[in-house]
């Protein structure tokens, strides 16, 4: 008898099959990237890295035995070496990188990797807060890295962009020798060229190199299909990104940046120069070890898929119906952070717009097969359990084919929740709208069913 984890798989099969999937940084895999991760590349072990020096054209030898050269701690890598180099050549591709590394784990490890290969103990960072929609590897003191290095945060304005002000005010006082662009709750796209007007500005002062790092979790695959500037061609030294949201690859991290890519034996100065090996060195053995090479294979397909044309005009519609759902919002009365959206992600003040907070409002939405996630908002007197906002977004519905006409139906059932929720009052009140919901739910799964979900 098969485990009983394979009834509760079919059981997620359904919930995501008939309910549409609004978490801004969630998507679905192509059958691809779903079939190379689980493949049984899980059974290798593979520590260090692939590295091909003086082994021109291997990609054009496709597949064959050879031992390719490598600095890798385990035999038996010919396989793994070409699938981790072609994840590493695609990914370079894609952001016009000098360097990838594609082992970290996540976007967490990915920025502690980044922190442990620049900075020394105590050393500053510059980050957007978290309440501003900044992300929590960004600095907020429940995070290992907050207790190693000092954190300062800069904040948006009234209209939800960065205060760049604040910014080039911080930066000049506090001297940080990372300047970090990155989010996961921020719906403008920032002026890349401004904050590497401020480094220079900073560097002028004290003569110190300075990092910029851009965490572009977010809006990676809008970076990749081209409809969002990608901060490496702006000056920024590092990009870091998780590969699963709008890249729509597997669930890890990824770390693109300029410089020399040199051999990772050696410890090299630190210097921008050398931040590539750096980086590599950082992320094994710095802080992981074993990478997951069933999960590097499935980011190598997902990178092959994001150069491909169809995924620019993937990567356009998930704009296009960003926008259109926020305006439809809008007309319905819905006060969203920014008055809208020039991304993926809109940001809604469900406590101004009708006066409960946003946790009933993630609850009574999850009733009728609709995810998103209750947000805080920059100034947020609810905290984080019971924010006064939602995050949602459109990577996932655009994958599975849902265009402007479906955004005027969702932001019509949105509303209708909304209402029930301002007469529940109480998430425990929500049963007594039972029929309403059960109703809305049944047209919910009619539209998301006739929208398969790629792989199911
Ligand atoms: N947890 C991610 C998000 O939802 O934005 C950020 O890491």
């Amino acid at each position: 008898m098969k485990d009983l984890v394979f009834n509760l798989i079919e059981n997620e099969k359904v919930r995501q099959s008939e309910g549409l999937e609004l978490i801004p940084s969630e998507n679905y895999v192509s059958a691809d990237v779903l079939s190379a991760m689980g493949s049984i590349l899980t059974n290798k072990y593979s520590e260090g890295y692939p590295s091909f020096e003086g082994v021109p054209g291997w990609e054009e030898k496709k597949i064959t035995n050879e031992i390719l050269p490598n600095y890798r701690y385990y035999g038996g890598q010919p396989n793994v070496d070409r699938i981790e180099r072609l994840a590493i050549d695609r990914a370079c591709r894609l952001f016009h990188a000098d360097h990838a590394n594609v082992q970290p784990h996540s976007g967490a490890q990915a920025n502690n990797a980044v922190y442990f290969a620049w900075l020394e103990p105590g050393d500053t960072v510059l980050g957007m807060s978290l309440p501003a929609g900044g992300h929590l590897t960004h600095g907020a003191p429940v995070t290992l890295s907050a207790h190693i290095y000092n954190f300062v945060a800069y904040g948006v304005t009234k209209d939800g962009d960065i205060d760049y002000d604040d910014l080039e005010k911080k930066a000049l006082e506090n001297e940080p020798k990372i300047i970090l662009v990155g989010y996961s709750a921020f719906m403008k796209i920032p002026d890349f060229e401004r904050v590497v007007e401020i480094r220079d500005r900073l560097v002028k002062k004290t003569g110190k190199e300075v990092m910029l790092m851009a965490d572009m979790a977010h809006v990676a695959g809008l970076i990749a299909g081209g409809v969002h500037p990608n901060p490496l061609d702006f000056g920024f030294n590092v990009m870091t990104t998780t590969t699963h949201k709008t890249l729509r690859g597997p669930r890890g991290g990824l770390i693109l940046s300029k410089g020399n890519v040199a051999s990772p034996l050696k410890r090299p100065e630190k210097t921008l120069d050398n931040i590539p090996i750096l980086i590599d060195r950082a992320v094994f053995p710095g802080t992981q070890g074993g990478p997951l090479e069933h999960i590097v294979a499935a980011k190598a397909v997902s990178f092959g898929e994001a150069l491909k044309p169809e995924f620019k005009d993937y990567a356009k519609r998930i704009v296009e119906n960003a926008k259109a759902l926020a305006d439809e919002l809008k007309k319905l009365g819905f006060v969203l952070q920014g008055d809208g959206t020039e991304n993926h992600l809109i940001l809604v003040n469900v406590k101004e717009s009708f006066g409960f907070d946003g946790k009933i409002y993630e609850k009574a939405l999850d009733m009728i097969g609709l995810t998103l996630n209750a947000n805080s908002l920059p100034i947020d007197k609810g905290g984080a359990f019971r924010p006064s906002g939602v995050r949602l977004g459109t990577p996932a519905i655009t994958t599975r084919g849902l265009g402007i006409k479906e955004m005027k139906e969702l932001a019509s059932w949105m509303k209708t929740v909304a209402d029930i929720c301002v007469k529940a009052k109480t998430e425990e009140n929500l049963t007594k709208f039972d029929k309403e919901l059960t109703t809305l739910r049944e047209e919910v799964k009619t539209l998301a069913t006739s929208f398969p979900v790629p792989g199911i």
